[in-house]
């Protein structure tokens, strides 16, 4: 608990472009829960060395990945927004974890294997021991509550695994987190292939929306989504690309499955691809606009990030302490 609330951790890697996939499971969510937690919302940059990136880059999608949590919604003065490469405690407590985990564990992740299938050439240690810094991520703040989308749920539970474990052997050290995953929208999949969760890692620009699309390539790429020759707009798994398009209207309009398909009712896929059209540059609109707006202000930024990993380092700071006390560091002397 932190000021008498529970609190809440979550962060996304600072590769490639955002997609409306990490939109609506993710940060929609994060925006819902923000009130009710303390929360902590890191840009995981540290993650993002697990596959080679152009240094240059990285500096500048790690900065618009910060500006995007910001013009989404979430006030940076009340939520922890943050870089993890700021706070040292993260590769501190990923190091003690390294040694409570298991080969075994690890090579049992399916991030890990998809991954080292498409960067054969660099499968690096980093790029296996990911989640061990993923639960370092969550637990260093005590976090009682982690939304992510449907793939992260193996890395939580490895993370609740690990919790366990070291509670099992030193006493009460870490809160076990749970996993929030949304209702709708947890698992957005490719335009181009239903059968594909949307990655903003794919090599095929049509096959995600990315959150800086403009309203014309949203238009385009949502007349080119790939559905079926049914010619009925039904909401069931044997129509996966359509019933794609309704999770993506659903969690951009919130209407129920039942308002929609009355909606629909009768109508053909072209009108539902306009309305997913409409859903989607509404949302994405105003996003954008903050976004350029928060470019501009360099100096509010700025104290933002200082600020906050000011904060993010104290915190961690109390939970490495006491995990560094347990395991039989030797104490600092003042
Ligand atoms: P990559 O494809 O490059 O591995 P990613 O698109 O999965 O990346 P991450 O940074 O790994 O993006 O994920 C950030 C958050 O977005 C996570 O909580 C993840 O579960 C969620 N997320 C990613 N893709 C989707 C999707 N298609 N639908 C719903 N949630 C998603
Ligand atoms: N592994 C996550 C990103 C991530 C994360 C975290 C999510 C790193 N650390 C801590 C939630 C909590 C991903 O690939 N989406």
């Amino acid at each position: 608990m932190i000021n008498d609330k529970k609190v809440l951790f979550s962060g996304m890697q600072a590769t490639g472009n955002l997609t409306i996939g990490n939109y609506l499971g993710a940060l929609k969510n994060w925006i819902t829960l923000s009130d009710e937690y303390e929360c902590f919302y890191s840009v995981v940059d540290m993650h993002s060395i697990t596959v080679r990136q152009n240094p240059a880059e990285l500096r500048k999608r790690a900065r618009k990945l910060l500006q995007i949590y910001i013009a989404a919604g979430l006030d940076p003065e009340k939520n922890c927004i943050y870089y993890q490469s700021h706070v040292s405690g993260h590769a501190e407590l990923a190091w003690i974890l390294n040694c409570f985990t298991y080969m075994g564990e690890l090579n049992r992740m399916t991030q890990f294997k998809d991954k080292s299938a498409k960067h054969a050439d660099n499968i690096n240690a980093g790029l296996f021991t990911y989640p061990v810094l993923m639960a370092a991520d969550i637990l260093l703040y005590q976090a009682d509550v982690v939304p992510v989308g449907i793939d992260q749920m193996q890395h939580l539970e490895l993370t609740r695994d690990l919790a366990e474990r070291f509670n099992n052997i030193y006493g009460d050290v870490f809160t076990v987190p749970e996993a929030y995953i949304g209702k709708v929208g947890a698992k957005i999949m490719s335009l181009q292939d239903p059968s594909k969760k949307m990655s903003k890692s794919d090599e095929n620009p049509n096959a995600s929306i990315y959150l800086m699309d403009d309203a014309d390539t949203v238009a385009r790429k949502c007349k080119r989504a790939v559905t079926d020759s049914e010619g009925v707009i039904l909401y069931r798994d044997e129509q996966p690309g359509v019933k794609n398009l309704l999770d993506i209207y659903r969690a951009c309009t919130g209407k129920s499955v039942e308002e929609v398909l009355k909606e629909f009712e009768g109508q053909g896929y072209g009108v539902l691809k306009t309305a997913v059209t409409e859903s989607v540059n509404s949302v994405l609109q105003p996003l954008q606009a903050r976004v350029a707006e928060l470019e501009k202000d360099k100096g509010y930024v700025d104290s933002i990030i200082k600020n906050n990993a000011e904060k993010a380092q104290y915190y961690s700071n109390k939970t490495l302490r006491k995990v560094q006390k347990k395991i039989g560091f030797p104490e600092r002397i003042r």
